[in-house]
């Protein structure tokens, strides 16, 4: 990996790149059939980035044809599992060499800050496809314990054509969540990228093609949501929906599904979660770093963002003191393309507004903002807003219940632990959650009593590769993401039944 990230680095990649923004089908970069093409920006100065070929249902139905075909012939599929391996091996391997280019086109199209995407989500990509690759050739199908006259196999086996449809807030983390499992079980996968975020999808498919996947196994199908994710979703011959978005939209998923033919639906989908801080936590600053860390990573734009802070009364304001304090000196706000910058620009200016309504109306609802509220950094063209902290937000308030998907925290205080615990799970997702505390007692009878998918105690947004991620209530079902769980919704179990 030789890529550093320093200002002239960015610099001097910036001058050299070339956007990839054309469908990726059966191997080749082709226009939409239709000739359309739509608008790519750049949220931090509203500028266009380029022109993106706007699939539909023709563009799907061929990309759909040329995986079917691909998984017929078994040129994927019927590949030893250790040549599967060394294949997806090199992929990975290609996405950490260009590990700066990705950062940088994830940085200009999503918002993001440069460092992140450097630091976490290429590194990131990479490393799930590596380490799903690596499982290949390691895991074993079973034969079951029937009779003496019977051997009874049960293998995994593929699914055949997989539809990943991926938000905009990670977009080559998403790429690689999906496409790990998905190619290590032997799938062939179209990728219906965000409209706002397709450029990193792209070309992470163009290294995936020249790491040596065969043509017709990955496919991407740039576009809108109502035509090439509907089309997708609507399609007779995708045995699988891997999705990852908003609730409302994951629910359009299920009537795709069931008004055709049934393909399986696996849902990775919105949040409110709780960071819930104990009377008891000795070190504060920690917890405070934390705290904001969890809440305003990637703008808030995060699907486990800690965005309802749940602290007991005695210690919310030493809390508050200390999280004010840090705010104003660690967190660097501006040009994404800064690597010193932690809060970069939100995805869109009707995100933003969206944002922005939501912390109005708590303002109008006589709600105190600590700090923020407001959009910031006009000047930019850009759709920055500051970071904001609402103090004693009641359970009821609408900062406290809708997934906000911005930097806009909700401090909710609590007297006793059985209040802790019902204002947590007083939530219709259940997909992350915080718990801090220095007493192992506590600990223990807390992460089991808060229904969420994923609970980081004292610590947060914790989990690798090696462990599911996903939510329990409506944050999703059908499948966890991450970790050799995820290879359960890419296969199907067969049973065969040999007398002897
Ligand atoms: P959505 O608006 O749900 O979009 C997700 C994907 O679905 C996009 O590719 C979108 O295309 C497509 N889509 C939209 N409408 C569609 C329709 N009618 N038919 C078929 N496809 C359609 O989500 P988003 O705004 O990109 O991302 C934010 C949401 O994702 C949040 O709720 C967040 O919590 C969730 N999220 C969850 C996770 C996990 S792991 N649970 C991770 C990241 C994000 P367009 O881009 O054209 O709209």
């Amino acid at each position: 990996m030789t890529d550093t990230l320093t200002r002239d680095a960015i610099a001097q990649k910036i001058k050299r790149l070339e956007y990839r923004n054309m469908a990726f089908i059966d191997g080749h970069f082709v226009p939409a059939r239709s000739g359309k093409t739509f608008p790519t920006l750049n949220p931090a100065t509203g500028e266009v980035l380029t022109e993106v070929a706007a699939c539909d249902t023709e563009d799907v139905d061929l990309a759909v044809k040329a995986a079917r075909r691909a998984f017929d012939l078994g040129v994927w599929s019927r590949l030893a599992p250790a040549e599967r391996k060394a294949i997806m091996k090199r992929f990975a391997d290609l996405i950490d060499e260009h590990r700066l280019e990705l950062a940088i086109l994830e940085s200009l199209e999503a918002g993001k800050p440069i460092g992140e995407c450097f630091n976490v989500d290429i590194p990131d990509t990479a490393n799930t496809i590596r380490w799903n690759a690596e499982t290949a050739d390691k895991l074993y199908d079973a034969v079951a314990p029937t009779a003496p006259d019977v051997v009874a196999t049960v293998r995994r086996e593929p699914l055949g054509v997989v539809g990943a449809v991926l938000p905009w807030n990670f977009p080559a983390m998403m790429v690689g969540w999906k496409l790990g499992p998905a190619l290590v079980t032997g799938n062939c996968v179209i990728v219906k990228p965000a409209q706002l975020t397709s450029l990193t999808t792209i070309r992470i498919a163009e290294l995936g093609h020249q790491a040596g996947i065969p043509a017709g196994v990955l496919n991407v199908v740039p576009g809108l949501g109502s035509t090439a994710g509907q089309a997708l979703g609507m399609h007779p011959d995708v045995d699988l929906i891997a999705f990852t978005g908003s609730t409302a939209v994951g629910r359009r998923f299920l009537e795709y599904s069931a008004a055709t033919n049934l393909k399986r639906v696996a849902l990775e989908l919105g949040g409110k979660n709780p960071q819930v801080v104990m009377p008891d936590v000795s070190d504060l600053k920690t917890v405070a770093s934390n705290v904001l860390a969890s809440a305003f990573w990637n703008m808030g734009e995060n699907c486990s963002a800690g965005s309802r802070l749940i602290v007991h009364r005695s210690i919310k304001d030493a809390l508050l003191d200390e999280m004010l304090v840090q705010l104003e000196t660690e967190w660097k706000t501006g040009d994404p393309l800064d690597p010193e910058v932690r809060l970069g620009a939100l995805i869109q200016k009707d995100h933003m507004d969206k944002v922005l309504g939501f912390i109005d109306r708590a303002k109008a609802a006589g709600l105190t903002a600590l700090t923020g509220g407001e959009q910031i950094l006009e000047e930019t063209g850009g759709y920055f807003v500051a970071p904001t902290i609402f103090d004693d937000v009641p359970t009821d308030a609408e900062i406290a219940r809708e997934e906000i998907f911005g930097p806009v925290l909700a401090v909710i205080p609590f007297d006793t632990e059985d209040e802790a615990i019902a204002i947590a799970n007083d939530t219709c997702y259940g997909l992350a959650a915080s718990l801090w505390s220095d007493d192992l007692s506590t600990v223990h009878r807390m992460s089991a009593a808060i229904r969420a998918g994923t609970v980081s105690v004292n610590c947060f947004s914790e989990g690798d590769i090696t462990t599911p991620f996903g939510g329990y209530k409506q944050s999703g079902f059908g499948g966890r993401d991450k970790s050799v769980y995820a290879h359960e919704h890419y296969t199907e179990l067969k049973t065969t039944w040999i007398k002897v």
